[in-house]
Order: structure tokens, then C-alpha cells, then sequence
């Protein structure tokens, strides 16, 4: 009985303590060191608990030919205006080509049919965007870890950025960027696509090239990529946010 009563006395005590905290000390504490580090600790505890749960190697849902759409939408750019870029979709892309530099032994620049030389993979994945749609597609495309192999990264590339064509402002700047991770640029669904539905990757959705990253949302899969770039932080790229959306408040990992 009187171990009860002090267990009753304790949790009294604890609960008048947090509600002081909440009432009176909030603020101040949350400006203390103490208070913020406690608080992004526990904000990298439960992200590491969740990887544990569901492993970054995890595979997306892959589906049947019954399950695809009949078409797959565009969304964001669906034509980028820019000279360069209308010149070389004026070509079929013939005189594109990928460059893939940065945090790399060999820098190299790959062409449209050097990448669609190297092996492939095809997938029918379900694309969501957080504006509210979805669509299952067909993706055939070149794995990253392909590129990666030919490129050798050094160890302390962390981001692989990926440099789009289509200006997001009337000015012809802002170009669309994207990052992923080297969790995400190894991953074995994480392909450089160049055909949907079986055909060749319509100007829509991305000619020549776009990224898929499976687990991931639409904002992510990067179309019209122009320049491929290991790095080991985004601090001073564009917003420094590591992609057009993060800089304007979306979060950077958009998996699951
Ligand atoms: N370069 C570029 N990539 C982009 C976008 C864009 O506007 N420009 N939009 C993104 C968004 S929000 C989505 S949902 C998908 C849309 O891909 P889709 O046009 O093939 O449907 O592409 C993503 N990648
Ligand atoms: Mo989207």
C-alpha cells in the first residue's frame, strides 16, 4: 500500500513538473542547447528505428502488365523552353549526352545510345505525387549502380545530383534539380530511364533520360536530366536544399 501511495506521489510530482515545463519553461528551453539536441536526437532515433523496420535496400511493389495505366500523365514541365533543349529534342537527343563528374575517379559523358548499351532493367512501379495522383507505369531504363561502376565515386561522395533542363522561372533560371543518397543511388530499382510503356521516354515525361527511384515520391523521379554530379553536401547549391521542391519546403527523403 504505502509502496502504491509513493508511486502515486511520484507520478503527481512528474506530471506537475512536465506541465510546469509546458507552461512556463517551453520557450526558454527550447532555445537551450540541451533542449534542441535532446529534441534531434529523438528525431534520428526513430528515423534509425524506422530503417531498421523497413531496411533502405527494401524493394518497391513491383506490379503486372494487367495493373498499368492506360496512360501515364505529365506533370510539372512538360516541354522545357529552352534553346539548348529544344535543339536536341529537334535531333531525337542525338547530340545529348550525360555528363557524370564531381566526387568521382572517372569523370566521363555518356550519350543516348552508350547508355542504352550498358544492361537494363524494367519495372512496372506505382508513381504517386503528393498532388494527389497516381499512375502505374512501365520503366525500362539503365541501373545507376551501372553508371556508378564506370565512374568509380570517391568515399566521400554522399549525394548524387541530378541537374535537369526545364528553367522552373519565366527568366529561363531555376532549373529543376534533384538529390538522392548513395543508399537510394545503389538501390537495384534505381534507374536511369529511357523507355515508358515500352516505347521511347515521351518529351513529357522526361526525353531523353528521367530518374526513377522507386519508394519515392513523384517530386523525386527527376525528368530531362542534363548532368549527373557526386557531391558530399548541397549546402551551396541553388536553395541547399537538394531539390527545386525541398527549397520550397518539401521534405528531401520523400520514401517510405
Ligand atoms: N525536370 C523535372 N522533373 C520533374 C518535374 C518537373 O517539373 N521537372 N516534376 C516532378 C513531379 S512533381 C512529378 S509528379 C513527376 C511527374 O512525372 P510525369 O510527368 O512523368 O508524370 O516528375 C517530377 N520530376
Ligand atoms: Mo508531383
Amino acid at each position: 500500500m504505502a509502496h502504491q501511495t509513493d508511486r502515486r506521489k511520484f507520478l503527481r510530482r512528474l506530471l506537475a513538473g512536465t506541465s510546469a515545463m509546458v507552461l512556463t519553461g517551453c520557450d526558454k528551453l527550447s532555445n537551450s542547447e540541451w533542449f534542441s539536441n535532446v529534441l534531434s536526437t529523438g528525431e534520428s532515433l526513430s528515423k534509425n528505428a524506422h530503417h531498421l523496420l523497413r531496411s533502405r535496400k527494401a524493394m518497391a511493389q513491383e506490379f503486372s502488365e494487367a495493373d498499368m495505366s492506360p496512360s501515364f500523365r505529365s506533370n510539372g514541365t512538360s516541354f522545357p523552353y529552352s534553346a539548348e533543349y529544344q535543339a536536341l529534342a529537334k535531333d531525337s537527343f542525338k547530340d545529348w549526352a550525360l555528363e557524370i563528374s564531381g566526387l568521382v575517379e572517372k569523370p566521363t559523358k555518356l550519350n543516348l545510345a552508350q547508355i542504352q548499351a550498358l544492361p537494363s532493367r524494367t519495372q512496372i512501379t506505382r508513381h504517386d505525387c503528393v498532388e494527389g495522383w497516381s499512375a502505374i507505369g512501365k520503366w525500362t531504363g539503365t541501373p545507376l549502380h551501372e553508371v556508378l561502376a564506370l565512374v568509380k565515386p570517391l568515399p566521400q561522395a554522399r549525394y548524387v545530383m541530378f541537374y535537369c533542363a526545364d528553367p522552373m522561372e519565366d527568366d529561363g533560371t531555376n532549373l529543376y534539380y534533384e538529390s538522392i543518397d548513395m543508399d537510394d543511388a545503389y538501390h537495384v530499382q534505381t534507374i536511369l530511364a529511357y523507355k515508358l510503356n515500352d516505347e521511347t521516354l515521351p518529351i513529357k515525361n522526361g526525353a531523353p533520360i528521367r530518374l526513377r527511384v522507386e519508394r519515392q515520391l513523384g517530386y523525386k523521379q527527376a525528368k530531362y536530366i542534363m548532368k549527373i554530379a557526386l557531391i558530399e553536401k548541397f549546402d551551396d547549391i541553388a536553395g541547399g536544399k537538394g531539390g527545386y521542391w525541398e527549397d520550397e519546403g518539401y521534405e528531401w527523403y520523400a520514401g517510405v
